[in-house]
């Protein structure tokens, strides 16, 4: 049964939004799925995340929590069963270094090298294949970033198992050689084929379509 207590304001496409969606499913926690039109804004989001205005939201009982990470940990502290965090302190600061580390270096950089060109595109996808080094050393040795079992920072850079492929295609570049990266490749196997994960990021081709007429669009507005 639906629960109306817990709502996740999204759009389909959002990487964002897939990690709550993902946490709660993980926790089987119920919830509704309210779809946005991120380029037409409801009063709903407006509303709810009246600081950025972007999606994700969780709405729980009635009270909006922002910021996909910040909404990860309070899924983590309210339902806690499965729990996606570790325990300890120190393990979960760390935790908390990687997954910025990843959004800031990776998501970051892979975003204008995909949306640029020329030596920006060239240098953002050098940035983001270095810092994803870093990734590929964090990961040796491990089925996933939690461990045996999925936990925040898989969450956290799950997008990379299934968005940055398509990101790669849509804006020709490209940071993932299997060769380079053989222990994240394996992790993204991995995660890909959790039956939680599985049937869940976006269709590839609509997905591509999307991304190839946000940077005509961003082309077009930045005079290329
Ligand atoms: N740091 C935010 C990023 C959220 C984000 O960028 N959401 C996009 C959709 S993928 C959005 O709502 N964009 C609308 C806008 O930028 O106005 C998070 O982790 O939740």
């Amino acid at each position: 049964m639906e629960n109306k207590d817990t709502k996740v304001l999204s759009f389909w496409v959002s990487p964002f939004g897939l990690r709550v969606e993902w946490a709660l499913k993980l926790k089987g926690v119920e919830y509704e799925y309210i779809e946005e039109d991120v380029f037409n804004k409801s009063n709903l989001l407006l509303q709810m995340n009246q600081v950025h205005k972007k999606v994700p939201v969780l709405i729980h009982h009635n009270k909006p929590i922002c910021e996909s990470f910040v909404i990860m940990e309070y899924i983590d502290e309210t339902w806690t069963q499965y729990p996606l965090m570790p325990q300890e302190p120190h393990q979960r600061a760390v935790t908390r270094f990687w997954a910025s580390f990843a959004e800031e270096k990776v998501l970051q950089a892979a975003g204008k090298a995909m949306m640029f060109s020329g030596d920006e595109k060239k240098n953002n996808a050098e940035n983001a294949k270095e810092a994803m080094e870093k990734i590929e050393e964090l990961i040796k040795g491990k089925k996933f970033f939690g461990g045996e079992n999925i936990g925040y920072l898989d969450l956290a850079l799950g997008w990379i198992s299934y968005f940055l492929p398509v990101m790669e295609e849509a804006g020709n570049f490209h940071i993932m050689d299997p060769l380079e990266f053989p222990a994240i490749s394996s992790w993204k196997k991995n995660f890909l084929d959790h039956p939680i994960i599985k049937d869940t990021p976006p269709p590839r081709e609509k997905t591509l379509c999307h991304l190839q007429s946000r940077i005509i669009a961003f082309a077009s507005r930045s005079g290329d």
